[in-house]
């Protein structure tokens, strides 16, 4: 379909590495609800009951300071547990990942089709199912040609467009770098234990499910650019050998 080829055609053009279609009804088994205390996953009929295609959308992250968080200054204090002022966080990745998502939605929105961008879906598994990688032993996307160096984003619209074929390789095959590179060992072969990751921690300063340990890795490995800031754990992304060649021309 024309308008298929046009809309994956304006992706590439705002400058996402891949792209893929899947539709809402075939996403309804898609994780959703509560991910511990992280966040709150939803479907996309949740996100836009209208919607009739779900576009899935890779970003490539070729350097660790796309993981910078920046935090207002309540928001590392205990305040923010019983919040009598704003707060606010932003996360660079996300930020240029809506970016470019809204120009997408523009470009629908013109064309007449009612359409909204998603980060509450469950990404990785609708990736999968929208063909663009597998779910790796590191539990996040892997793609071909990027590897796990990819940030996701969705597209919900009513445009009818052309579905892709899920992923159906596991691009892992026997390695096991990240389960063994990861210094917190949260990872099992497609597993992974949230409360020993070391996002979770620096995400979650109080928590009362982060042990000493982890707590002692996090101070020594989590970089601190300024006090309201950090730059989230990617060591699990770095071990993997896929699609770490494009990153030679940065060393
Ligand atoms: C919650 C969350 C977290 C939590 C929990 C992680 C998790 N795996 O759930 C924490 C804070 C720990 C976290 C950490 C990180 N995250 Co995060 N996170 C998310 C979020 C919001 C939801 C993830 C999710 O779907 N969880 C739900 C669970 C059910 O999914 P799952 O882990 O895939 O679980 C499956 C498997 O574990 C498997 N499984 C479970 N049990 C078992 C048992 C057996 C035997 C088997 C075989 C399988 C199996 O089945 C489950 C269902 O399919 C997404 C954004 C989004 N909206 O999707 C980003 C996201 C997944 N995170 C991302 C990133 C980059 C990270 C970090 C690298 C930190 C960073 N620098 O940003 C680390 C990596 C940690 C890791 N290896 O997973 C990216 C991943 C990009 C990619 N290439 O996939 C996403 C997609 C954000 C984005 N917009 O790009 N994250």
């Amino acid at each position: 379909m024309v308008l298929t080829k046009d809309v994956k055609r304006r992706v590439m053009e705002v400058g996402f590495v891949s792209s893929g279609i899947s539709a809402p009804n075939m996403l309804e088994d898609l994780p959703h609800g509560p991910i511990g205390s992280v966040c709150t996953l939803r479907l996309p009929k949740d996100e836009l009951p209208t919607a009739k295609s779900v576009i899935l959308m890779s970003y490539y992250a070729w350097d660790p300071i796309f993981n910078l968080q920046v935090d207002s200054a309540y928001f590392r204090s205990r305040e923010r547990y019983t919040p009598k002022v704003q707060t606010e966080n932003y996360q660079l990745y996300y930020e240029i990942l809506k970016n470019k998502a809204w120009t997408v939605v523009n470009y629908l929105r013109k064309k007449g089709f009612e359409s909204t961008l998603s980060l509450g879906i469950s990404l990785k598994t609708s990736a999968v199912r929208a063909g663009l990688g597998c779910q790796g032993k590191n539990t996040l996307l892997v793609t071909p040609s990027h590897g796990p160096r990819v940030r996701l984003i969705s597209v919900l619209t009513t445009a009818e467009l052309d579905t892709d074929e899920p992923f159906k390789e596991d691009l892992c095959k026997d390695c096991e770098k990240c389960v063994i590179a990861c210094p917190t060992q949260a990872l099992e072969p497609y597993k992974i234990k949230i409360n020993r990751c070391l996002t979770y921690a620096a995400e979650k300063p109080y928590a009362q499910d982060v042990t000493k340990d982890i707590r002692k890795l996090e101070k020594k490995l989590i970089m601190r650019p300024t006090p309201n800031s950090y730059v989230e754990c990617w060591t699990c992304i770095e071990a993997c050998p896929i699609g770490k060649l494009r990153q030679k021309h940065l060393k």
